[in-house]
């Protein structure tokens, strides 16, 4: 096979025997990408379960990771999922949104109050609605959501400590509707731009403000273009694991189990690592240059309940997925 003597001619020239296993190109070839630098916990432990993948299917499946938007932004990576471009990728909750509506019911505002809430949902009823709707769409998603983190606003020049700080405020959010409309609803000005642009843009001040889990801020050095973060805590936002659908059903079921199995296991000790950073990470970044302030969420809450934001997103979402909402945190206004 080509593959193979192509391998085989990489080797160095020093006498070296190219092993069985090196040399057979792998039956399923497979690229995965992420918009993630390569320090995020994500990237790290989604690299150890593509070796443990090799290793557990002697070298069958080869995932080769495509880190920090090296394919493209979120919606590149969107659609080379869907065609098959590439067969991994981990969009946030808010990007699939784009794609399969429901899937953004995690992030609708201030919804979750702690970790054993959020993973009440998605590990139960509400994941499972989402991954069938994901399905629809000819995708596979792995049953285990990844954390991204409660997102927080960090802004160039003053600090934001209630809803009043939102007013005309140019924030950059993701490319997703949710984020636009409940942005809007606080009284922001809120601008959609892919994550692989966000640095330039706080950066030349296309933006004034971002909002992020800390461990982004930190690991994208969001902190050396931004001043002052506010703490408000005001979306629970995870990543979904996806596979293009026909890939995933053209791979054995054993290697399946494989796959699987690697990759929810490691999306379980990426959920520790965030919860290990959030430990941390405030730390690091005052000590890095941000400062930091406490925020009054009621003031937030009561300007998306005028604007008519949670209203909006029920209907949206449909009184089924609400409903499942409201049995892992209790009644929503
Ligand atoms: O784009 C973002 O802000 C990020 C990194 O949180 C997502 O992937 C949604």
């Amino acid at each position: 096979r080509r593959t193979a003597l192509r391998a085989a001619a990489a080797l160095p020239a020093a006498g070296l025997i190219a092993s069985p296993r090196i040399a057979r190109a792998a039956e399923f070839d497979w690229k995965y990408g992420h918009n993630l630098p390569v320090t995020h916990p994500l990237h790290i432990r989604a690299q150890e379960a593509v070796e443990r993948i090799a290793r557990e299917t002697n070298g069958r499946v080869d995932i080769k990771i495509f880190p920090n938007n090296q394919l493209g932004g979120d919606t590149d990576m969107l659609s080379q999922v869907r065609s098959g471009g590439i067969t991994f990728f981990t969009p946030s909750a808010l990007v699939i949104a784009t794609l399969v509506p429901v899937a953004a019911i995690n992030a609708v505002g201030f919804v979750f109050s702690d970790y054993g809430q959020v993973w009440k949902a998605m590990d139960g009823g509400v994941g499972a609605a989402v991954r069938q709707a994901i399905s629809r769409v000819n995708l596979f998603a792995f049953e285990k959501m990844w954390d991204n983190g409660f997102r927080q606003m960090t802004t160039s020049g003053r600090a934001i400590t209630d809803a009043t700080g939102m007013d005309g405020l140019k924030i950059r959010v993701p490319v997703s509707p949710l984020s636009i409309s409940m942005f809007r609803g606080l009284g922001a000005a809120p601008a959609s731009l892919q994550f692989s642009e966000v640095y330039s843009a706080l950066q030349t001040r296309i933006v004034d403000a971002q909002e992020n889990p800390l461990p982004i801020i930190q690991v994208a050095k969001l902190y050396e273009v931004q001043k002052s973060c506010a703490l408000s805590n005001h979306i629970w936002d995870g990543y979904w694991f996806i596979a293009n659908g026909r890939s995933w059903r053209g791979l054995p079921a054993d290697l399946q189990r494989v796959v699987s199995n690697a990759i929810n296991e490691a999306g379980l000790k990426q959920r520790d690592d965030i919860a290990g950073l959030n430990a941390t990470v405030q730390t690091d970044l005052e000590s890095k240059g941000l400062s930091f302030n406490r925020t009054n969420p009621e003031s937030f809450r009561a300007r998306l309940r005028d604007s008519g934001f949670y209203g909006e997103w029920k209907t949206r979402f449909g009184e089924e997925a609400w409903g499942l909402l409201e049995g892992a945190v209790g009644r929503l206004a």
